[in-house]
């Protein structure tokens, strides 16, 4: 890693006259960027790329380098809050942190004695390093309930690889594939996961082969030696047919499937159903170049498959994520070098050993809300957000009371937003934990200031698969603002499980490290550390799974009562499914591309980044745009039979006109009344979360293929 006491550094220090420098790592996505964080008096003045660090090579992103104008954002919470107006009416009073914590700690007690733990619904979105802790104190508590975005993103990934090979294969980038087959995923624009997106570009330059599985033609997609553009929604039907090509054409590792697979039989007969040409059908793809692409990636070794949360986000979410793995394990891909690869983390305590999920009572654990609906997520501690409004609203299967949303947004990022506001206005209590006062916070009794990545020590990424750990070092500390961890470490304390928790976070910190033999401070002088890297172990040790193969045919989902062996459905909603409704809503909706200088519902206040995207955004085929009298940088509106929003139009023509892609999680700050313009242009007004509707083992939610109609807003349209 840099040594600060680099040249460079210290002539950046005097030429510009910062007085420290702080080696950590961002925190503005998924995270994981080394970085040298520049002070002068106190205050971050400047955020730069380690060009050490094993993860970015000193890259940064767009939000990286704005991260400071997050911290000091004047329009951030700097101490907790309680609410003195009706919900939403934006009226609020100072409060004291041991205030702000008794309430909510007698609220929980109440609720727990009255209505059972179960009442109490913590909440977080996408993960963000305070999960383990927040499942620590949900379990300890006694509530099975934590709502995650974990039934439609990444929970799927860990789910369906823990069935099927033991734990998630994630790309070998250290070791250069030879192909790489990107499958609704943008990583460079997404860094997401364990990937950024700087080593698979250095991959390409070595040059490695590459197919882009995506309706649109992304910049990845526009660099592949095979672009796929298929039909939104049709990734299993794709998948099967270039199985059907590797099985039929007998491209697979044969000793692979002798020695290591479980269910090759069942499987091969299954895949018979799809055939390339009925295959090209479903999906609009040539069957020819399925062929292609089902040769170009079995015959390159090694190979690898960048999977993205588009699949998931589908009723066929956990089989598209199980036929992806099919593709790596049948092409003798898996834990190769420069393939797929199931690296072990450090030998620390970890998420899953954190999150104390062994010491939530089983009676407790049988009453999760969806757990009999959705099996392979209810037995993973998933739940799909419609169970919490339904148990808020109807009372079904009991009443939920209280909901803690710590960093989540949902009123902008679940789907049916309409009902998610009406249970969040239902509810009888609700705690939020967020940097500002969001749409959803301004539905809150109680919001608590928390503490940016700046502004915490932490052992960074230690769920993620890459088995790199990096301690993140505080900086600086803004307002009263705390970390999650240091939250609910003193909640705990006052509901009553102290015995379980520390004196300070500190402490928590040095019992992960523990079985390492090193603690927190000697950590933290280190650059990082990393689990032991070993490949093929199944050939001595077998698959982590219950027949110790690789599982094609999942013993575990027929435990279930779910089909073992994937399946192609075809979306809920599509011109095949619902031709009737396709007559009225033409259009195929895609939504969530991401966009490089947002994370979600984030950022639209910090000025480099709003500046990067001043307004919310569709894609429409120019085509199709003429077809509707719709010009660029219109204003239009874009209507499910859910609900009707405003962006404006984006003319792009690298995708089929049949198809509108959609930004998400858009709200404005800038507008100060309560509701902060959260149903202008929220795309999730328009996505459904009825149970029909969700893949029916992990509950995911159908946002990606939904159908809709455009128009220009003035009305006047096409003739
Ligand atoms: N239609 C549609 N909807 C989608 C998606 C899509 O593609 N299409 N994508 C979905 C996906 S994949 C996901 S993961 C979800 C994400 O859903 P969310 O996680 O709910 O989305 P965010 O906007 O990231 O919300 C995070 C909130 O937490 C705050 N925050 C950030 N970091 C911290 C922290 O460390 N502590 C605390 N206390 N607060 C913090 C932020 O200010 C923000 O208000 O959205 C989903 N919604
Ligand atoms: N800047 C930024 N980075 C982020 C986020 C963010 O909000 N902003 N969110 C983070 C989170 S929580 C997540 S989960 C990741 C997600 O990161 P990615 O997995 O990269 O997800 P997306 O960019 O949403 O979608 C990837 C591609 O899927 C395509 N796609 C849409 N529908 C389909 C389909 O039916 N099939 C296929 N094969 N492709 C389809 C889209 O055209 C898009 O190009 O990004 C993370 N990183
Ligand atoms: S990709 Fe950007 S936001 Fe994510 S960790 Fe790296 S610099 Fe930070
Ligand atoms: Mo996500």
């Amino acid at each position: 890693m840099t040594d600060l006491t680099h040249a460079n550094v210290k002539r950046e220090m005097e030429v510009y006259g910062y007085d420290r420098v702080v080696r950590s790592h961002c925190r503005m996505c998924h995270g994981g960027c080394g970085v040298l964080v520049y002070t002068r008096k106190g205050r971050v003045e400047k955020i730069a790329g380690d060009p050490d660090c094993p993860i970015n090579h000193g890259t940064l992103c767009s939000k990286g380098l704005a991260s400071a104008q997050l911290a000091y954002h004047p329009d951030r919470l700097t101490h907790p809050v309680r609410r003195i107006g009706p919900k939403g009416s934006g009226r609020w009073e100072r409060i004291s942190w041991d205030q702000a914590l008794d309430t909510i700690a007698e609220r929980m007690l109440r609720y727990k004695t009255d209505c059972g733990a179960e009442s109490i619904v913590m909440g977080y979105g996408t993960g963000r390093e305070n999960e383990a802790v927040i499942y620590r104190f949900a379990n300890y508590l006694g509530t099975p309930n934590v709502l995650t975005a974990g039934h439609f993103c990444y929970g799927p990934r860990i789910a369906t690889s823990i069935l099927t090979c033991g734990t998630n294969p994630i790309v070998d980038y250290e070791n250069h594939p030879r192909c790489i087959m990107v499958w609704g995923n943008n990583l460079v624009i997404s860094n997401p996961d364990c990937y950024k997106g700087e080593p698979f570009s250095v991959s390409l330059n070595r040059g490695a082969k590459l197919i882009a599985v995506d309706p649109r033609l992304t910049r990845i997609a526009s660099r592949a030696d095979i672009w796929l553009p298929l039909r939104p929604g049709t990734d299993a039907a794709l998948a099967y047919g270039m199985l059907h090509v590797i099985v039929t054409e007998k491209l697979y590792d044969h000793a692979f499937v002798e020695n290591h697979v479980h269910g090759w039989e069942p499987f091969c007969r299954r895949v018979q159903a799809y055939p390339p040409e009925k295959v090209e059908e479903i999906t609009w793809v040539p069957a020819e170049k399925i062929r292609q692409a089902a040769r170009l990636f079995a015959a390159t070794k090694p190979a690898a498959i960048q999977w993205g949360v588009a699949i998931e986000q589908q009723v066929n979410c956990a089989d598209n994520d199980r036929l992806l793995m099919f593709l790596m394990g049948l092409t003798g891909n898996i834990d190769v070098p420069g393939g797929q690869v199931l690296f072990r983390t450090p030998r620390i305590r970890n998420v899953g050993q954190f999150g104390a999920h062994r010491d939530l009572p089983e009676s407790q654990r049988r009453k999760r809300l969806g757990g009999d609906r959705f099996r392979l997520a209810g037995n993973f501690a998933i739940i799909n957000p419609k169970c919490v409004w339904d148990a808020i609203l109807e009372e079904e299967p009991y009443p939920v009371k209280m909901l803690f949303f710590i960093s989540s947004n949902p009123l902008l990022t679940r789907a049916n937003a309409r009902e998610v506001y009406r249970a969040l206005e239902r509810v009888d209590f609700m705690a939020v934990s967020d940097f500002f006062i969001t749409p959803t916070a301004e539905m809150a009794d109680i919001v608590l200031p928390a503490a940016t990545w700046l502004e915490m020590d932490y052992i960074g990424d230690f769920w993620k698969r890459h088995g790199y750990l990096l301690p993140r070092r505080k900086v600086i500390e803004v307002g009263e603002c705390r970390s999650d961890h240091e939250m609910l470490n003193d909640l705990a304390h006052r509901v009553g499980q102290g015995k379980h928790w520390w004196d300070n976070f500190e402490q928590a910190l040095d019992w992960i490290l523990e079985p390492m033999g090193i603690t927190w401070q000697e950590f933290e002088q280190m650059d990082y550390v990393r689990g032991e890297v070993e490949y093929q172990k199944y050939k001595t040790r077998g698959f982590s799974t219950p027949t110790g193969k690789f599982e094609l045919y999942s013993t575990m989902l027929e435990k279930w009562g779910c089909d073992p062996l994937p399946t192609y459905r075809e979306p809920p909603e599509s011109p095949v499914s619902t031709p009737e409704l396709f007559k009225d809503y033409p259009y195929i909706l895609i939504t969530g591309a991401r966009q490089p200088g947002f994370f979600h519902t984030e950022n639209r206040q910090v000025p480099w980044l709003r500046e990067l995207h001043p307004d919310p955004e569709v894609q429409i085929h120019p085509e199709t745009a003429r077809r509707e009298g719709i010009r660029e940088g219109d204003w239009v509106t874009i209507e499910s039979p859910r609900g009707r929003v405003r962006q404006r139009a984006w003319l792009f023509a690298g995708m089929d006109p049949r198809i509108v892609s959609a930004q998400h999680a858009w709200w404005f700050p800038e507008k100060r009344d309560p509701g902060h313009g959260w149903a202008e242009s929220n795309i999730n007004l328009l996505t459904d979360n009825a149970y029909e509707s969700c893949d029916p083992a992990m509950g995911a939610t159908s946002v990606r293929t939904l159908l809709c109609r455009i128009a220009p807003e003035d009305g006047k349209g096409a003739s």
